[in-house]
């Protein structure tokens, strides 16, 4: 009796122990950033490709390198979306914060590649990243659409992915105040009460030099607020607030088929950024 209540008083130590040295939990994003996702015509875009925390702009992480960078895109009255590999196009980038370096990747992409009217989504599969104070590995397959002149496209096909998010508004016309609806999806198939997370990117992105800006944008009044947390419907389904202009991450967690890579836990995540844009 006495044994098992010292225990239990070494437990509670330990716990409280545990709670001040965890750091609270925020949610790992991987940033598929460029400036403009709605150009009026064909223009060269600069992609960004952080693993970040947007709310709080940071901690960042060493990405894992880009194993998959290729756009599907249905250009003008095309019947069929077409695939095009951009591997070739990413280059290491050591990102520079308060933090110090960081590994991250860029890409440039020449005028050619988004010369057509028409939409255009952007795919990013980054090899799993080991995350040691969890114990696991997480790989983001992230997507981010664009549309050049107007000319609606494939924005709301299916990809197959092995975690997904299925815009059910259009992902690059989104004004400040609206709403915005998904899908979650692994591997084609709804995801029923899927647990999402949702962050503002608090911390613009400045592509002449590749940095994040050191000013947050908004004051987050409590740690609750930096991570967003919903989950999917019945049928996957969920809607989101668009409160401000911006750009805005949206996270399904752990969704996809592969749940071990090397020996340990994989977290197989689906994510979409949604530039916002000012109803002015
Ligand atoms: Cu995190």
């Amino acid at each position: 009796m006495q044994a098992s209540r010292i225990q239990q008083r070494r437990n509670y130590a330990l716990a409280a122990l545990l709670f001040f040295i965890y750091q609270p939990v925020q949610a790992h994003f991987q940033l598929l950033y460029t400036a403009e996702t709605t150009p009026t015509r064909g223009v060269a875009t600069d992609w960004f490709m952080l693993f970040t925390h947007p709310a709080h702009g940071g901690p960042h992480m060493d990405m894992a390198a880009p194993e998959k960078f290729y756009l599907v895109s249905q250009r003008g009255d095309a019947a069929e979306p077409q695939v095009q590999d951009l591997l070739e196009y990413v280059e290491p980038l050591e990102f520079s914060s308060e933090q110090g370096i960081t590994q991250a990747y860029s890409a440039s992409l020449p005028r050619s590649v988004t010369r057509s009217l028409g939409d255009y989504v952007f795919v990013l599969q980054p090899a799993p990243y080991f995350e040691s104070t969890e114990d696991k590995y997480i790989q983001q397959f992230t997507r981010t659409m664009v549309n050049v002149g107007g000319v609606p496209g494939n924005w709301a096909e299916p990809m197959g992915l092995p975690a997904e998010i299925l815009p059910l508004n259009k992902p690059y016309a989104n004004w400040q105040g609206g709403v915005f609806r998904g899908v979650v999806l692994a591997d084609g198939g709804p995801v029923p009460n899927a647990e999402i997370e949702i962050e503002y990117l608090n911390h613009d992105p400045n592509l002449e030099n590749m940095t994040l800006g050191e000013q947050a944008k908004v004051e987050l009044p409590q740690d609750s607020f930096g991570t967003q947390t919903i989950y999917a419907n019945a049928a996957g389904e969920f809607t989101i607030g668009l409160p401000r202009a911006g750009w805005w991450g949206i996270c399904a967690l752990a969704i996809g088929a592969d749940t071990e890579h090397e020996g340990k836990e994989l977290s197989q995540d689906g994510v979409l950024w949604l530039q916002v844009k000012d109803l002015q």
